[in-house]
């Protein structure tokens, strides 16, 4: 069901949140965001707002319930291969690459292990939240690996006996190392991205995203 006016889905809570809702604002975007709505309206503009999980972005785009989406690589990558795997929508528009939400996705073990390479993973349990991202990457190394599939706390998953490694996200570095465990392969870089959904879109549509575009190309060079 498409409406008239433009759809963004955006994380509700959460480290894209803040970031989200000062670029739209900077793009001259106004939202009263008090409440608990699922969907909040724009004062100035045909645009409504989609507030939810990051892990459902992905998806809402694919299967085109809403029109545009922020979300980091790191989750759509994941989301995509998933669906890839299941035969499901996995199609999108990267519209730009944004300056937040940067981080990597990282392959970790104790510090005190040896590690010369992919190859000694080999047989090893590796405790994730991306299991595609994870198995594309080990499938081009040629190695084979079991994984752990955990939501929350992949990094206490060695400590606990429940895998070899870990595969996790990682910024600072600050939390493998509160947990004994070093980065040992970088297997994804990422950032938050705007992404389009497939299909036509009306005139107006088409013209508010460029305005849109325009107005976030002017506001992330203010930063630069
Ligand atoms: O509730 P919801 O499902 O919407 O949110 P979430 O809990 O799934 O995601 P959230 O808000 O934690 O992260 C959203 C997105 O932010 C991620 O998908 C990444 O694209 C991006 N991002 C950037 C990060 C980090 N940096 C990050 N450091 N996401 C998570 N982390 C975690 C990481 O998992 C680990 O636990 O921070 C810890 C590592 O940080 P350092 O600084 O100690 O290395
Ligand atoms: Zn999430």
């Amino acid at each position: 069901m498409q409406t008239q006016r433009l759809r963004i889905a955006i994380q509700k809570k959460g480290r894209l949140a803040k970031e989200c809702q000062e670029l739209l604002k900077r793009c001259g975007v106004k939202i009263n965001y008090t409440g608990e709505r699922l969907v909040v309206h724009a004062e100035n503009m045909p645009i409504d707002l989609l507030l939810v999980r990051d892990d459902d972005i992905p998806g809402l785009i694919m299967d085109g319930v809403v029109d545009l989406g922020v979300i980091g690589e790191n989750e759509l990558e994941e989301v995509r291969l998933e669906r890839i795997k299941l035969g499901e929508p996995s199609q999108y528009q990267l519209l730009r690459r944004l300056d937040f939400g940067g981080c990597r996705l990282s392959i970790a073990l104790d510090k005190d292990q040896n590690y010369n390479g992919p190859q000694d993973l080999a047989e090893q349990r590796i405790a994730t939240t991306y299991p595609n991202i994870l198995k594309a990457y080990m499938d081009k190394q040629g190695v084979n690996f079991s994984t752990c599939m955990l939501n929350g706390s992949v990094e206490v998953a060695p400590r606990a006996g429940l895998a070899d490694a870990i595969c996790d996200l990682v910024s600072t570095g600050a939390t493998l190392e509160a947990n004994g465990l070093k980065e040992a392969e970088v297997i994804f870089r990422s950032k938050a991205v705007l992404i389009q959904r497939e299909g036509s879109f009306s005139e107006e549509k088409t013209a508010l995203i460029e305005r849109l575009l325009t107005r976030m190309q002017g506001v992330i060079q203010a930063k630069e």
